[in-house]
Formats: C-alpha cells, structure tokens, sequence
C-alpha cells in the first residue's frame, strides 16, 4: 500500500508535469485556455470571501517578510500557486487510482485509465468553460481538452501495469520478480526523462512565445505613445514651478504608468476587443444606450485629471497607491442622455472579468469629477489597467471602481458589490494616510555648521486634501514638514522635512492632517475590513 501510494505520488508528478507543459504551449501557441489559471480564478470566486482574504493576507505577509515588492510579485505568487494548485490535483487522482486498484489487487486496463482520465478531466473542462476568457472556439478547446486528459488517463493505467507491486504479483507470481523489478526501474528512468523534457521543452516553448506576445503588446504601445512614460517631472504639470522639490528617494509624484501597481481577480488581464466594442446603458432609462468607443470619445466633451489610486488592501507604508492623469467623460452626461427615470436609485456595473459594483445615483449627481475613463497619461487606457473603460470615483479606494467595464444598468434596489460582498467596506472611503519613503542619508545639507537629513514621502486623503505633514523623531516632538502643492485636489501630496543631524540609530514617524485639519487616525488598525490606519515608522542609522 505504501508502496503504491509512493509509485501514484511519483507517477502524478511525472505525468502531470508535462501536461501542464503541453497546456502551456497550446494556450500561448493557439490561444486555448490555460486550465491551472482557469482552476485557480474558478476557486477565487467560489470559496468563502474570508478565506480568500485571508490567503491573500498570508501571501503579502510572506511577500513583506521576504522583502519582495507586493506590486510587483503578487501575480507571479498567485500564477505560481495556481500551477501547483493544479499539479496537486493531478497528483491526487494518481495516488488514489495506485492505492484502489492495488486493494483490488487489479490490473489496470485501458476502461480504469479513461476513468482517471474523466475524473481529472471532466470538472476542469466544465470550469474552463464557464470562465476561461479564451477566444478559441469551446468544441476545439474540449476536443483538445478531452484528448489531453484522456490520454494522461491512459498513461497513467499503463504506469500502473508497469510499476504497481499488486499487478505485477498478479501477472507474474514466482521467478519473475525480478526481472520485473530490473524492468520497473528501467521504466522510471525512462519515464523521469520524458517527463522532464517535455516539461521543460513545454514551459520553455511556452515561455519563449509569452515572451514575443509581451514584445509585440509593448511595441505597439510605444508607437501610439503620445508622451514619454518616464518623463515623471513634466514641465506641464501645474506645479512644475513649486518652491518645494521632492528629496532624492521619494517615490515619483507622477507614476510611470508601467509602474501603476495592478490588482485584479485573475490571474492574467481581462483582454477586450476595442473593435467592436459597445457599452450598453440599460435598466430604468428613458433612453437606453450602446456606445460604441468612438460615440464616447467624440459625443462628449474629455476632461483631464491627475488621479491617485489607492487599494483597500494596501498596509501602512503602502505600495498599492500610484498617480497618473486620467482622461475620459462625466458620467453626469452619458446618465443625461440615458435620461433615468424616477424610481432609479443605484447604477450596476459589470466587468468582462466577473468583477461587479454598484454605484449611488446620488453620488453621481453630488459630483461631477465621477468620470468613465478611457485613457490614462494621454494614451489609450493600458489593458492591465482596464481597457476600453473604467469609473473614477473621487475619495474611494479601488475596489469600488470596475475596470474593463461591459455594462451598466440603472436599478431601484442597490446590491453590494463584488468584495463588498465579501466583507471589505461598502463605502470604501480613502483612509488618510501618510508615508516616509526616504531618509536621505546621502543627500546631507550642510548649511554653515548644520548638517541636516532631508526627509520625504507622501500623504493622500482621497479628495480631502492634505493641510499639514508632521515628522517626529524618537518620539519627540512632531515637527511640521514641508508640503509641496499637489498635481490636483485629488492626488497625494509629497512633502520634505529637513532633521538636524545627529548620529546613532533613529525612528522617524509621520502623520498628517486632512485639508480641514482633520488629523489622520493614528491607531494601528489593519486593512481589513475599512482600509489600514496607523502611523508609519521606518528606522535609519545615520
Ligand atoms: N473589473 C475589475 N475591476 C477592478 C478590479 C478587478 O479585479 N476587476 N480590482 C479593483 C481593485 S481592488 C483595485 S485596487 C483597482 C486597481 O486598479 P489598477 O490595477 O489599474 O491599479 O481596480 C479595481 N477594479
Ligand atoms: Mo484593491
């Protein structure tokens, strides 16, 4: 029994591996569904919203103690575990198709193979099908599908033949065990090799043509790019001319948008066709509407604002928070000409990724800045980011505002949206926050006999402004730092705060105040349900 548990382990490995290899090449070479993906967003949405969030939790925590980027490695994570996630299943089955033909002491045939096959197969299909974001045509991707299960299924009951103690006792009582244990081991060899070739073959092709596809996608970027993405101080910004510069160190005040940092469900983008494209504005309007991009870009007139996200999710010290200027229309007028009727209350939007929220009539008509937004630093909306549409809503972290938007539909009765849903806030109002992003140890200022260190970051309340910046010292005295004027009413604020050097090892904090004085919160509280609070420290030997 153990001994066929181990040979089902190992056997899941060998053959698995490679179909996840030979999955990878068909969906980058013809675009068919990537089933470990597809199993993993699948899971996503199913499972209890707090589990979810709890497994995100541990990730950032894990990817915070490692020292990695969260920006920057939450997707790799995610694409990684869902691989893994995929492979265990496939491990699964073979383990539990060893252990339960070996207490039948039975020989597998081709019927128990198709079986394994199916048992694997048929749920990731069915899964694939109802979420892939495949374009391919289902009947090709199931025929494919079924082949590729189906003949791991069969793989699997011939390695059992060959391996399982149980059926070789069955086949050959007496002399020939021996030959027959030359001849397992001679099987695995031959078997490990395959494996690891195609394996590595499969994720390399597949890599390689990932690769050209991420080229291809950036080449035409760069060609329909209107201004220079890493040009993060543009002589246009409205405070090009501010007395107070940012200390060397302080994250740009205008993100590269390859930069923006990211968060979405799946694990890849939503990818929609611009071309034939329609937003469909129903439910309780007079006027019920398709815009075509085209009719949006063109029918109503553009407006411009430099913007901050923030996410919900992101800790004290965040990284989850980037500035870029959005461009796009007052959803005030498109709503004008669907023209709402009375008893519309509540604005439902959806997303091609699953994603959905909904938003107040009231709060639209309270604010015309809430805007359908289709570029981004003056170019077309980056698909990462969204494309062809998303909302802006002023003073809201992130999860309330739907990117890749597919519809929208005016409704009496609210219902909350998709992390709503799932406990995090319903209102998702921006929780004032302020960070140190430097220390700038190598930028001393000596001014006659002083030296100082110059200080610096950021402060964002949403859309309250920022009216003071404060730094203390090892829990001194709060001193009051420098604000430079912001990009808009609606971005964060950098700010500089110069400290009389003196060596030895310090804890520098900062907090701020609201355009109206009111003082950020400074009790620790964590991101969950409403947004973190607390004070952010950082540590520097001088
Ligand atoms: N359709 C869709 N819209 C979405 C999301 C998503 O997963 N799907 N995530 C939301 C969250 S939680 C955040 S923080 C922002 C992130 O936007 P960005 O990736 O452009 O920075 O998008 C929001 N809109
Ligand atoms: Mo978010």
């Amino acid at each position: 029994m153990i001994k066929n548990l181990s040979f089902g382990v190992l056997v899941g490995v060998l053959l698995t591996a490679p179909l996840i290899g030979l999955i990878y090449v068909a969906h980058q070479l013809a675009g068919l569904p990537f089933i470990p993906f597809d199993l993993f967003n699948w899971l996503v949405r199913v499972l209890p919203g707090d589990l979810i969030t709890f497994g995100i939790d541990t990730m950032i925590d894990t990817m915070l103690f490692l020292g990695l980027n969260v920006a920057d490695t939450a997707k790799t994570a995610e694409r990684t575990m869902a691989v893994l996630q995929f492979l265990a299943v496939g491990v699964a089955i073979s383990a539990i198709f060893f252990v339960v033909l070996g207490w039948g002491r039975r020989q597998a045939d081709r019927l128990a193979g198709l079986v394994a096959g199916a048992l694997f197969g048929l749920p990731m299909i069915g899964i694939s099908l109802a979420i892939s974001q495949s374009t391919v045509t289902p009947l090709v991707s199931i025929i494919f599908l079924l082949i590729v299960f189906f003949g791991w299924g069969l793989l699997l009951a011939l390695s059992y033949q060959r391996l399982s103690t149980e059926a070789e006792a069955a086949a050959s009582p007496g002399e020939a065990r021996t030959a027959q244990a030359i001849n397992r081991r001679q099987f695995l060899v031959r078997m490990g090799a395959s494996s690891a070739v195609i394996t590595v073959i499969g994720a390399g092709v597949g890599a390689v043509l990932a690769q050209q596809e991420e080229r291809r996608l950036a080449a035409q970027l760069a060609t329909s790019e209107a201004h220079d993405v890493e040009e993060t101080t543009k002589s246009s910004f409205p405070n090009a001319n501010d007395p107070v510069v940012p200390v060397p160190g302080t994250r740009p005040e205008y993100t590269p948008v390859k930069d923006h940092y990211k968060v979405f469900l799946q694990t890849e983008p939503t990818v929609i066709n611009g071309a034939d494209y329609v937003l469909p504005i129903t439910g309780l309007v007079a006027n019920p509407l398709m815009l075509t991009l085209d009719d949006i870009r063109s029918n109503y007139e553009a407006r411009d604002q430099y913007v901050t996200l923030s996410c919900i999710s992101g800790r004290i010290g965040t990284s989850l928070i980037s500035t870029t200027q959005w461009t796009g229309v007052s959803m005030q007028a498109i709503l004008a000409d669907a023209s709402v009727q009375e008893n519309g209350r509540y604005l439902h939007i959806t997303s091609g990724d699953g994603f959905y929220e909904t938003v107040d009539l009231d709060l639209i008509a309270a604010d015309e800045r809430i805007m359908l937004c289709y570029a981004w630093d003056g170019n077309t909306l980056p698909v990462d980011h969204g494309f062809p549409l998303r909302i802006w809503l002023p003073d809201r972290y992130g999860m309330k505002q739907p990117k890749w938007i597919t519809g929208m539909e005016v409704s009496a009765d609210y219902t909350p949206g998709y992390w709503v849903e799932r406990n995090w806030d319903e209102v998702a109002q921006v929780k004032t926050t302020s960070v140190i992003d430097t220390v700038a140890v190598d930028h001393i200022i000596e001014m006659g006999d002083e030296r100082r260190v110059p200080i610096g970051g950021i402060a964002f309340s949403g859309a309250r402004g920022i009216s003071q910046v404060e730094v203390r010292v090892d829990g001194g005295e709060w001193q009051p730092a420098e604000l430079r004027s912001p990009l808009s009413e609606t971005t964060w604020v950098i700010w500089r705060y110069e400290w009389p050097f003196t060596a030895g090892e310090h804890q520098f904090e900062v907090r701020c105040a609201e355009g109206d004085g009111t003082p950020q919160i400074e009790e620790a509280h964590k991101n969950r349900p409403s947004g973190a609070t607390g004070i952010h420290s950082v540590e520097a030997t001088l």
